[in-house]
Formats: structure tokens, C-alpha cells, sequence
């Protein structure tokens, strides 16, 4: 992604996870906002953005973050958010281990508590060491926490899988972690 895109991304990351509000919108339950009215807030509060530069941002990005309604006409994060967001994604069975990117300065806190979602809805899984590791880097010096969620869905935890292959669950406790 190039400069401009990464900045597009940044900023819908921001009002279609967290904060809708800072430009006056609102996204339905299920997390959606029309196209038009995104545009026009974003404008309105000093963002250049048009049509054919978000269509880039979502077709281009790195991770697929954001998905365009069937109709063309709304636009929403694909998982991410802080906001309570009905994304309709149904229980799925996770593979038998899943891995999570961390730094180290958390691992005394995971080792109490496990894997705590925080200020987002879920607890986020990568599908393998690679990605994992690009999620712990934003942060410093990754570390990789793996999870086992095979057992964790045998008893009977639900998980998801974003469409963007993000894996997602309420918490991991220290139980399932290696
Ligand atoms: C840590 C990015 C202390 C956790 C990524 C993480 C992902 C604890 C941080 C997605 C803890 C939360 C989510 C505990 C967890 N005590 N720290 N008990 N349990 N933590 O950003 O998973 O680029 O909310 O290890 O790629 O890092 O935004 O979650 O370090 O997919 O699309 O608390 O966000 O995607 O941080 O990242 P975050 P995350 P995007």
C-alpha cells in the first residue's frame, strides 16, 4: 500500500472500528454506513476522500480490513472494532492451534489473566506463526503465544473467522495457552 492508502486505511480503521462519532456518523448495528454519507463526513471534517480513493483502500489493502456491501452502497471494518457491531459471523471450528503476537512486556499479565479482548470486541488470532508475528511487531519485538483452540472449541468455546481470515473469540485462558 502506498502512503496514500495507508492513511485512507488508518482513518477508516478509526471511524469504522472506534469512532464513528469524531465525523458525525453513525454505523447500523451491524457496523455498515452508506458510501455517501461516509464521504461526505469525511470531507466535511477536512479529509480528502472520494469514491475511487476508498474503493483503492479496500480493494489494495494489506489485510482486506474492510468489506463493500453486495448493493455498492455501504462500506464496513471487517473485524477490529471497539464498538459492540453485530458482524453476523457464525461459530466456526478453529483449527487445532492458532497463534497470537505479542511483546514481552504483557506476558507476566497474559500468564495471569490470559488473553483479555480489551478495548476491542474480540480476542484477535492469527492462522499461522507468519502473521502472528507481523501482529506482535507493531509493538516491538514479537512474541508468539500459541493457543489451543481445538480443545477450547471441544469445550465448548465459540470462535469466528473474519472474512478477512482473522480468527476471533471472547478471551483465552491461561488453560489454552503454550
Ligand atoms: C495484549 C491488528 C496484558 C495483546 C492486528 C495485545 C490484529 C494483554 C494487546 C488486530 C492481555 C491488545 C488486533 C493481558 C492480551 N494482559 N496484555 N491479559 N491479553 N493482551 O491491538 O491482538 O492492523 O487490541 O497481546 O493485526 O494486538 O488493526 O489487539 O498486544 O489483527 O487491522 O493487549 O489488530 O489489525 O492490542 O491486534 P490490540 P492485537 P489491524
Amino acid at each position: 500500500m502506498d502512503r496514500e492508502l495507508i492513511s485512507t486505511s488508518k482513518f477508516l480503521s478509526l471511524v469504522l472500528r472506534h469512532s464513528p462519532e469524531k465525523i458525525g456518523l453513525r454505523l447500523d448495528d451491524e457496523g455498515w454506513v452508506e458510501i455517501d454519507e461516509l464521504l461526505a463526513a469525511a470531507n466535511r471534517s477536512g479529509r480528502r476522500l472520494d469514491r475511487p480513493l476508498l474503493e483503492r483502500a479496500v480493494r489494495e489493502n494489506d489485510k482486506q480490513r474492510f468489506a463493500i456491501s453486495s448493493d455498492d452502497r455501504r462500506i464496513r471494518a471487517n473485524q477490529g472494532h471497539s464498538l459492540a457491531v453485530d458482524l453476523g459471523l457464525q461459530p466456526v471450528e478453529p483449527p487445532e492451534l492458532l497463534y497470537h503476537g505479542t511483546v514481552a512486556k504483557f506476558l507476566d499479565s497474559i500468564r495471569t489473566d490470559g488473553l483479555v479482548r480489551g478495548t476491542r470486541q474480540y480476542v484477535h488470532l492469527s492462522p499461522d506463526l507468519a502473521t502472528a508475528h507481523r501482529v506482535g511487531q507493531r509493538r516491538g519485538q514479537p512474541v508468539i503465544i500459541i493457543v489451543e483452540a481445538g480443545q477450547m472449541w471441544r469445550e465448548g468455546h465459540p470462535f469466528f473467522r473474519s472474512d478477512n481470515d482473522v480468527w476471533l473469540t471472547d478471551q483465552v485462558s491461561t488453560v489454552y495457552l503454550r
